[in-house]
């Protein structure tokens, strides 16, 4: 006679790729389940090794390289999103950690992707839905990876930050409210055309209970109109396309929903334009996912003071202003910078470009910046790009960008660390690259 155990299922076979922080998530995540692992990363020592170890001795490990030769043997690949993966992986096995987060998941979720901005919405998100008392988990792209929210108590909603790389492998993610910042060149190297890289971040729209629209974006507009009951935001006033806007009163801009005055501008903690478009998206998204915007919500938006890196104070001496936008790793984040101050600009730029075309800065770059301090692997490729606009110099180092500074700029003049590019040739990371230069600034500047 037949035992039960012969009629059951094998056990499926799972092929985890990359060992960092959200690939061990995956793995901790999946070793709850009746499944048997392999993890595979390129590095011979990746960051979760001894983790692994320690923790899954039964986890198969191949280190220094993806076996390609026989992923037939897996029933499903979770890749990890840093990782570029050759063609031929089936895209129908291939999957990523929020695939996996999106069918565990029993709280509403709200996604945030875009080119820029995201982190900074996804917190803003964050301390809205908390001041209006709802319990709320923030993460993904930004900070805790998706799978490990998911060890906390259920919340009332999870908001979660999206990157493209992210977007490419989800399949069934059902999202309460989803937005797409802004579209701009990024992670070409990847994506290879701008097409394929605003594709992924679409994906974000598919089983969207609502979309939140950039009216201000002609390209996401009509991309996005197909969606689900879309709401617009944008730096406009508002129609029927376009719910949350701009009114003008007195030379005052005032943050509108319809007819609804919300909160004006010199009632926020951060000026210009693109915290504005932030605050008008978030209070969107708060507002698509049913949570009514009431003055705690409003207080929220207006006491946000912003993160870290981007566009933040590190110094003002002798009535010169220096900003830390490490975190610009983008031609388009260093754009809304710079049109973020109405001062003379002596701007620091350069990294690694990621195959960006910086020529799209030159006029900008024309209009309102001095000087430009180019540093780093691409510097060469931005001064070629720069090469009709504004006066700019070489810097061998941070440092050396810094000093050339001091003596460039005068009274009244913003020193703005924008740089346009990642930060791996020179730093650990953007925090590595920001810290710097405020230590830099402190030191040097300050004397
Ligand atoms: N890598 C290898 N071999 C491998 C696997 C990875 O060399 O086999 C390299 C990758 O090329 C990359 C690095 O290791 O340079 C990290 O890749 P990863 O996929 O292991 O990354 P994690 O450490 O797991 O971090 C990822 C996100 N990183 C990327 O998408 C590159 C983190 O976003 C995210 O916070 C984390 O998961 C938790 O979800 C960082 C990021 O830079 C902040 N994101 C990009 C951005 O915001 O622009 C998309
Ligand atoms: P992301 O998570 O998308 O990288 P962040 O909030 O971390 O976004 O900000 C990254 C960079 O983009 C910073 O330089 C910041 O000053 C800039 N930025 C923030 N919001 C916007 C926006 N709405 N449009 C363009 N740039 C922005």
């Amino acid at each position: 006679m037949a035992t039960l155990s012969q009629y059951q299922e094998p056990m499926k076979s799972i092929l985890v790729i990359g060992l960092g922080i959200s690939g061990y998530s995956v793995i901790r995540h999946l070793a709850r389940q009746p499944v048997r692992l392999t993890v595979a990363d390129t590095r011979e020592i990746p960051p979760y090794l001894n983790s692994l170890k320690e923790n899954y001795p039964d986890v198969d490990l191949v280190t220094g390289r993806i076996p390609l030769e026989n992923l037939e043997e897996f029933d499903e690949i979770v890749a990890s999103p840093g990782i570029e993966l050759p063609a031929s992986v089936m895209a129908s096995k291939l999957v990523g950690d929020i695939e996996l987060f999106a069918r565990a998941v029993e709280a509403p979720v709200i996604g945030i992707t875009g080119s820029n901005g995201k982190s900074t919405v996804t917190m803003l998100v964050h301390d809205m839905l908390l001041a209006a008392g709802q319990r709320v988990i923030a993460g993904g792209n930004l900070g805790t990876p998706a799978l490990d929210l998911l060890e906390q108590e259920r919340p009332d909603f999870y908001v979660l930050e999206l990157s493209s790389f992210q977007l490419e492998t989800v399949h069934s993610l059902h999202l309460v409210a989803a937005v797409i910042l802004n579209i701009s060149e990024d992670h070409l190297d990847r994506h290879k055309t701008i097409r394929a890289y605003t594709e992924a971040k679409l994906r974000i729209f598919r089983n969207a209970e609502q979309s939140v629209v950039n009216c201000d974006d002609d390209l996401l507009h009509k991309a996005s109109l197909g969606t689900l009951n879309p709401i617009g935001f944008g730096l406009q006033p508002t129609d029927q396309d376009c719910e949350f806007g701009i009114l003008e009163q007195d030379g005052m801009r005032i943050l509108v929903h319809g007819n609804q005055q919300l909160i004006r501008e010199d009632q926020l903690s951060i000026q210009g334009d693109s915290h504005i478009l932030n605050v008008l998206s978030g209070l969107a998204l708060v507002y698509a996912s049913g949570v009514k915007l009431d003055n705690s919500v409003i207080q929220a938006a207006g006491n946000f003071r912003g993160l870290p890196h981007r566009c933040q104070m590190v110094g003002e001496y002798r009535g010169i202003q220096w900003i830390n936008d490490s975190k610009a790793t983008n031609p388009g984040a260093t754009r809304a910078a710079i049109m973020n101050f109405k001062k003379p600009i002596i701007l620091i730029v350069g990294g690694q470009g990621k195959g960006a075309d910086f020529r799209n800065l030159g006029i900008l770059i024309e209009q309102r910046v001095r000087h430009v301090i180019l540093i780093g692997e691409d510097a060469e490729v931005i001064d070629a790009a720069l090469s009709e606009y504004t006066e700019r110099s070489n810097a061998f180092s941070l440092e050396q960008a810094v000093d050339m500074a001091v003596k460039l700029a005068n009274s009244g003049d913003v020193v703005l660390f924008s740089p346009a590019c990642a930060s791996y040739d020179m730093f650990e990371s953007y925090i590595h690259r920001g810290e710097a230069f405020a230590e830099i600034v402190a030191k040097r500047v300050q004397s």
